[in-house]
């Protein structure tokens, strides 16, 4: 009689040693494609994160200059809600997607100014300094990476950007359309916009990073909103009134700032609000960059 074959139990002795050499195959296949695309990933998340890099670093150098206020954005951003005279084309590899960084300051500007003012003839000398200073410190922050930088006080077609509302898309701050201030949640209105440096080669945050507007303070203060509107009409009619503008028109805009919030804590020293307001009197420019100087007051 033949002796039956055993019978072999596929869970007692496990499978074939090919089958279990297929199967670690495969395992080992999936865990190199499952490596290989975490790798791509974190390459690409870094490329991706690189803008926060060069704003940390710019951060830091224009904090050192005095420029305080530097908040980047995505140019698509602005340009979505730019009016068309003052959009920005795009001019490099990422297109609308190039980092934009906006830089502005507070009353922290003032001293470092000064010193420089006083200290540097290419900026005690200038006709503008506060401008040549910007364009100077900017310019050195940003030396080595393709960029171009537009200047707030420039209003040239093709020039002009409308920083605030700028501004307003970057977080930075609330613009009120009433009164044309910018809003800043804890500067209030005492702050400028110095300049927009757009690195066409960089790519900007993405659109789930992009922050929201700060809140308007002047829409949950009625007596706030009612204060910035009269000192606004005020200074509207001064500006507007036959034969231009008075000496005095000046005091009218600050009015306007200070009627945000009387004394608030952000307010520029005197002859940063003087310096920066009373731009139409030269003699006025005159006698606080003399005793920048520590030279004697021009007289009248
Ligand atoms: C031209 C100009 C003016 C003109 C405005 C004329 C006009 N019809 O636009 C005049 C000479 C009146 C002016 C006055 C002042 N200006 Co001005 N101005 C500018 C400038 C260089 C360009 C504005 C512009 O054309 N933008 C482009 C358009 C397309 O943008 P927009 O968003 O559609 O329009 C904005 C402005 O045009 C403005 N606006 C529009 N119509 C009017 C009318 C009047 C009467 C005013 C005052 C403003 C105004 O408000 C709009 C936003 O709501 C900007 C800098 C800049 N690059 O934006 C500074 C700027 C707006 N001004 C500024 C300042 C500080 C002033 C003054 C306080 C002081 C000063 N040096 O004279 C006063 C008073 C302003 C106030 N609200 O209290 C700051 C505002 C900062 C802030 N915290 O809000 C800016 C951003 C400059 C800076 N370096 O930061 N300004």
């Amino acid at each position: 009689m033949k002796k039956p074959e055993p019978v072999v139990k596929v869970d007692e002795t496990g499978p074939p040693k090919a089958a279990v050499a297929g199967a670690v195959g495969v395992a080992v296949a999936v865990a190199w494609r499952l490596f290989i695309s975490r790798m791509r990933n974190a390459g690409g998340a870094g490329r991706n994160n690189a803008w926060k890099t060069v704003t940390a670093d710019a951060k830091e150098k224009l904090a050192a200059a005095g420029f305080d206020i530097v908040a980047p954005l995505k140019l698509r951003w602005y340009n979505e809600i730019a009016p068309d005279s003052a959009k920005i084309a795009p001019g490099g590899a990422m297109g609308e997607d190039a980092l934009v960084i906006l830089v502005g300051n507070s009353a922290a500007l003032w001293p470092v100014f000064c010193d420089a003012h006083n200290a540097r003839p290419e900026i005690g000398d200038a006709e503008n300094p506060v401008d040549t200073y910007v364009d100077i410190e900017v310019n050195r922050v940003f030396r080595g990476k393709i960029r171009r930088v537009f200047y707030a006080h420039e209003t040239k077609p093709g020039r002009l950007v409308a920083v605030q509302r700028m501004a307003h898309v970057a977080g930075v701050a609330h613009l009120d359309e009433r009164s044309h201030l910018s809003i800043h949640p804890t500067l209030g209105p005492w702050l400028a916009f110095r300049a927009v440096v757009v690195l066409d080669d960089a790519r900007g945050p993405g659109d789930g990073q992009k922050p929201r507007p700060p809140p308007n303070p002047l829409a949950f203060d009625p007596s706030a909103r009612a204060r910035v509107d009269e000192a606004f009409d005020d200074a509207l009619d001064g500006y507007e009134a036959p034969g231009g503008p008075s000496e005095g028109q000046w005091r009218l805009w600050v009015a306007v700032r200070d009627a945000v919030e009387p004394g608030h804590p952000a307010r520029y020293p005197e002859d940063q609000v003087a310096y920066h307001y009373n731009c139409l009197d030269g003699r006025e420019r005159a006698r606080i960059r003399s005793r920048l100087r520590g030279g004697f007051e021009p007289s009248d």
